[in-house]
Formats: C-alpha cells, structure tokens, sequence
C-alpha cells in the first residue's frame, strides 16, 4: 500500500509540476478516500440483542439466549441492498450491548451462546460471504462501549477490544470501512456491577493501535470515529450535511462541535470529509410499533440531495425484524427510493449543448471536459484566475430543475461560491435554490424550482484557487409531491400543511385512506378527541398525488388538567416542537383525566431546534401512583426523534410522569411536546 501511495503522491505532484498544470490545493484526499467518495451511498445494518428486546441501547444484560432469527437471510438483504442502488455495507458487528455477532473467543456473550443455529452461526461470515458473492463491498462497526463487559472502563477491557478487532480484521475478507462510534461510557451492565463508569475516549481506547491493525490487512478501509479517521460524522442522524460542506476540518477542534462536522473547515487542515448516517425507521434497530413509521419516499428523496447533494457520501440504515429480514415494505420503499433519484438523473440536457466560458488554461482544460463523461479531464481557469463563467445554450428551450456540479478533488476542493442564472429569449431570470450556493467538492446537486430556458449560466464568484470543474449536468425531474404536516394546536385546531401552492389537500378521521372523493381541507377544524387523522395532497394540474401523511393524535386537555407544574405546561401540549417546558430532574409532570381511561403509553418530543440540549434519558412512568414503567431512551442524544413508549393496558386517573436524567447532566430537563395514550 505504501508503495501504492508514494506513486500516487508522486502522479499528483507531476501533475501539477507541468508548465500549465494546476498546483494543487492543499489538503487533498488520499487515493482511498477519492475511491469512497465515488461510493456515494451504501447501507448499514443494525442487528443483534437489541433487535429481540425491542431496544435502541441495550444494557448489557439481555440475555443471549434471546437472539432468535427463526428465518434469516442475508442474502435477501443483499439482493435488496444491491437492488437500491447500495455499493456496500456495514453491519453491526457488536452494538453498545456488547453482545457480538461473530464466533468470539474474547466473551460468551456472543451469538456462541444463542439458539441461532444451535450457537454455530456467525452473522459478520454469513453477511460478508453473501456480500462477496453478490458485489458488494463490506465494512463493520464494532462499538468502543461495551455495556456488558466487566473490565469496561479499565485496561482489561482495552485488550479484550483490540483482540476484537484483530478477530475481525483477520477472517472475514476485505472491509472496505470500520465504524468506531462515538458514544462512550455511561451506566451498564458491566458483569453484575450495574454502575456507571466514564473514560476518556480520546486516550482510553488506543486508536492509534486499532488504525494501525485495521490498515495492515485493510490498506483501502476508511476509519469512521475515534482519533485516527479518516471520514468524519455529519453532526447528526437527520440524514442531511450542509449546504455549505467542506472536505476538511482541523481534527484538534471539532470533536464536540457537531455544527463543525456539518459544514466541515475551509481552512480545516485535513481532507476527512462528512459520511451521513440516517435510518430508514426513526430507530437504529427494528421495533414492530414503527413499522407505519417509515421515512416517506420524498423525505428519503430529500435526504439524498441532502446528503449526496451536498457533498458527503450516505449510509442508509436498513433495521433488520425479528425473522432476520429487511421488512418488505422497507426494501419496497427503498427500490421505489431508487428509481425516483435514478429518474430524476437520468438525461443530461447538457450533453448538446453549446458551451462558453471567459477563461480557460488551454486546450487540456478546456470547458467541454465538463461534459465528457471523463472524471479525470476538467475545465480549469488560469492562475490567479479564481472566478469564471460557464453558460450553456439550447436551439430549444428547455425546462430543468436540477443542476449537478462535481470539483476535481484529487486538486483540492476549491469553490467557495457561485450562483445560477437563466436566459430565454434574450431575457435574464434568476434562479432561486432551495439553498445557498457556496461550496461543491466531490458532488453538488442544486435543486430549483422548474424554469424554461434557452441558457444556463454558471457564475463562480470566490474560490481558493482556480477553478477546477470535471462535471456539471443539468436535469429535469418530474415533480414529487411531499405528504402534507398535520399539527393539533393547544385550541385544539387541525392544521393540515403543504408547500405546494398548486395543491389540494383531501383527508379522513376515521383511519381510512383518504383520496380524492374524502374531506377536503381549507381551513383548519376542530378535533379535541383521540383518534387517526391521514391526508393526501393532490396536485390539480399533473393529477399527480403524495404519499398519505398519518397523525395518531390522543385526548386533548379537554379531557384532563395538568396539575403539576403549573407554569409553562401549555408549551407541552402546543404541537410545537419548538416552545419547551423545562423542569427540573424528578420534578413530576401530573395529569388528573377527568374520568377514568384504560391507559397503554405515552409520547414525549424532546425539542426539535437544531442546537437543543437536556432531552430526558431515564424516566418513570406512573398511574394513579403505581409505577407501570422506568426506562431510558437510548440514542436520543444523537437522535432526538418523538418517543412512543407502549406497555400493558392500566386503568387510571393520574398519570405521573417523572424525567430522572438528562443528555447533558444538567439540573433541569425539557419536554417540547407530551400525551398520553388512551385506548
Ligand atoms: C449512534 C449509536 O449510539 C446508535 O445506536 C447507532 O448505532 C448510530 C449509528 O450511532 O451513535
């Protein structure tokens, strides 16, 4: 590999060396990571403990006798996987529970000691054998933080872990990337001690120790997380990267900062470029109670522009059920997902067109590389030339609402802003993005709505160097109408919001599909009851129609008080997610119905603002003083979705519901929104 990277090194050098050739821009990507950036999207897969016990972060002490797939196919997976478009994927190989997947001589705590082929399977040798067989590429995420583990925390631990690695660097055929995550230390299981332990993740693990073992045998895997990686996580589980994305940042800053993660460095002095890591379910891991909840086509389709739109590469989760399949409706969704982004890029309207520029390096660089369908050819303006024009002429006029633009990374990346603007018939339009146009990189897709034009022009205002542009494409997609937001405010109003101005919106209150002989809506409506509200929109023009929104809504204050606290709850019951009520640790959220209810859960919605903290962990839930349920909500830092918690129907009056901690040990916790199940 060394030798590998010295003759690239030297390509790249030689290169810009030449008379007219470019200096590169430093930092630039190792030839590694330009091959991972060409990936674009690949899936995840979480599986394990979690999966059987209906839980996101599992202790530490589910047993393993519960790992029960009765028909597991990992080779549906990867049909499915290969079938959307995915290059690769990355399994969960151990999660925080500590429970390992593989044939393990480092803990019993593994698949060894499962029903699961009378303890012989192996998930990371069934997954990477399919894998190989079908093309795909494979990779594996071994969690630092082992909940279950009785030397986690101290040196034993250390050991145990880097024999882990070695395990599963050494037999499971090439990876092409090592997920390290980023949640470390806390309460578990820990071999019966049931106490909280914190490290010091920077020291305690030896990452350099781990780089070094994973490159030996793996010298093209990427390394996610940890000390020594070499791509970087997006800041969130969203599914989005920002639409300014940097490739750098400066590893000695951005470690807590998510902010910086999202939108990267531009005077970052390191190529460690944004990996998007979002779940096709609002969970990491499968809970039957969120098979309705999905991610909808044109949010998925939303998440590919804003991921691999702006510049970062995506990593799909793909939950596996209690069979040890990718549901059928999420590999449905997924397909479907595929062939709309598939259709949406399919003809390049640049391909004939007429192409001027006001600057150019010399013939090597000339514009018409930008169409050449070579990624190794670019246009480039001269030195000290960091701005130009491109523009694109049809005989025709044509409509398009989406414009592609890739920088030629192995330079640099380089474009600090630019805008978009149209010409028909001699007339100037602008045209307005759904988001700021500043930096490119690998890939940038800039999405607008639909104009005719018989010109596109591309202005490049700032950028580090001179330009240096491979690829721009331009397409038009057909329009994909987004499901409508239905809301109940504390008046107890239904809003039902969409952003297509040339929309109707149809809907139903009693759980059936809504179309388009159903309620239609114009202003909002009274509903103070408990029951199931889906509507559609409908666009009149195309008769083309969205995807069906669902809001489970539950009894409204008309049917209870809140007695405690008395100040701020409305903020609760408001739908907005925004406005939060902050009490204090063990301080009790009461709810007195005013006539008995059969009761079977409860939602909580931590503030959804960006930059939000205190979301509760640990909690009790109580009715009419008997406690039904304490619990934690696992992940909700990283990923603060709605928490739907169900359990065995109580009869009751008073709910007691206590927050006992919070994501930032603070003293005080928020809830945006609260409600009660009823059945
Ligand atoms: C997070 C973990 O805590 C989640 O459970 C999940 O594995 C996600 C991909 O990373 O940090």
């Amino acid at each position: 590999m060394m030798k590998k990277t010295l003759l690239y090194l030297l390509t790249v050098t030689l290169l810009s060396s030449c008379a007219d050739d470019l200096q590169i821009v430093t930092p630039i990507p190792t030839e590694q990571q330009i091959e991972w950036h060409k990936l674009e999207t690949y899936a995840f897969i979480h599986f394990g403990l979690n999966t059987y016990n209906d839980l996101e972060w599992g202790y530490g002490d589910t047993p393993a006798s519960t790992f029960t797939p009765t028909n597991l196919d990992c080779e549906q997976w990867v049909a499915t996987l290969k079938k959307c478009g995915m290059k690769g994927v990355i399994l969960t190989a151990k999660h925080h529970d500590g429970f390992c997947l593989w044939q393990t001589k480092t803990t019993d705590y593994s698949i060894a000691n499962s029903p699961y082929k009378n303890g012989k399977g192996d998930m990371v040798k069934e997954l990477s054998d399919a894998c190989r067989k079908h093309g795909l590429k494979f990779g594996l995420y071994l969690s630092p933080w082992d909940r279950n583990h009785a030397e986690y925390g101290r040196e034993g631990y250390v050991e145990t872990y880097h024999k882990q690695i070695d395990e599963l660097t050494s037999s499971y055929g090439e990876l092409f990337e090592f997920w390290f995550d980023g949640a470390n230390g806390g309460n578990g299981f820990y071999g019966g001690a049931n106490e909280t332990r914190s490290i010091n993740a920077k020291e305690y693990y030896d990452y350099e120790r781990a780089r070094d073992s994973i490159l030996k045998r793996h010298p093209n895997a990427m390394i996610f997380g940890g000390t020594c990686q070499t791509i970087r996580w997006v800041g969130n589980e969203q599914g989005w990267a920002g639409d300014t994305d940097w490739c750098m940042i400066n590893p000695e800053h951005h470690q807590d900062n998510h902010f910086y993660l999202t939108y990267g460095d531009e005077n970052g002095t390191h190529w460690i470029p944004a990996e998007v890591d979002v779940s096709i379910r609002p969970g990491w891991f499968y809970h039957k109670r969120e098979d309705h909840q999905l991610k909808s086509l044109s949010q998925m389709t939303d998440i590919y522009y804003r991921s691999v739109g702006h510049n970062a590469n995506l990593l799909l989760n793909f939950p596996i059920n209690l069979d040890g399949k990718i549901p059928a409706q999420d590999s449905a969704r997924a397909v479907e997902w595929y062939n709309v982004i598939s259709n949406d890029l399919k003809d390049n309207l640049l391909k004939d067109a007429k192409i001027n520029i006001d600057n150019e390096r010399g013939r090597k660089f000339k514009a018409e590389n930008v169409i050449d369908d070579n990624w190794d050819t670019y246009w480039a303006t001269e030195d000290d030339y960091n701005v130009g024009t491109i523009s694109f002429s049809f005989d025709e006029p044509v409509k398009m609402n989406r414009v592609v633009l890739q920088e030629y990374i192995p330079l640099g990346q380089r474009v600090k802003k630019f805008y978009i603007e149209g010409e028909l018939n001699g007339k100037w339009f602008k045209i307005n993005p759904s988001d700021t146009l500043s930096t490119i990189g690998y890939k940038r897709i800039v999405r607008f709505n639909t104009v005719e034009l018989d010109k596109l022009i591309i202005y490049f205002e700032e950028s580090r160097g001179p330009l240096c542009i491979n690829n721009i494409e331009a397409y038009y997609a057909p329009v994909l109408l987004t499901e409508p937001v239905i809301t109940r405010d504390y008046d107890n109003y239904v809003k039902i919001e969409t952003s297509d101005k040339d929309a109707a919106i149809f809907y139903t209150i009693d759980g059936s599909a809504p179309n388009k002989n159903s309620l239609k809506y114009d202003k909002p409506f009274i509903y103070n009851k408990k029951g199931v509200i889906k509507a559609v929109v409908y666009d009149i023009e195309s008769k083309n129609k969205s995807a069906v929104a669902t809001k489970e809504i539950d009894l409204s204050h008309d049917f209870f008080n809140i007695i405690e606290p008395n100040e701020g709850s409305k903020k609760m019951i408001d739908a907005n997610v925004y406005s939060t009520m902050y009490i204090d640790n063990n301080e009790p959220v009461i709810i007195e119905f005013k006539e008995k209810q059969v009761i079977t859960g409860f939602r909580y919605t931590p503030n959804q603002s960006r930059d939000a903290s205190r979301h509760i962990v640990d909690y009790e839930f109580y009715v009419d003083g008997k406690l039904v349920k304490s619990g934690a909500f696992g992940n909700i830092k990283n990923n603060p979705i709605e928490q739907v918690v169900k359990f065995d129907a109580v009869e009751g009056k008073s709910v007691r519901f206590v927050p006992k901690s919070n994501t930032d040990n603070s003293r005080n916790c928020g809830i945006a929104e609260f409600s009660v199940i009823t059945e």
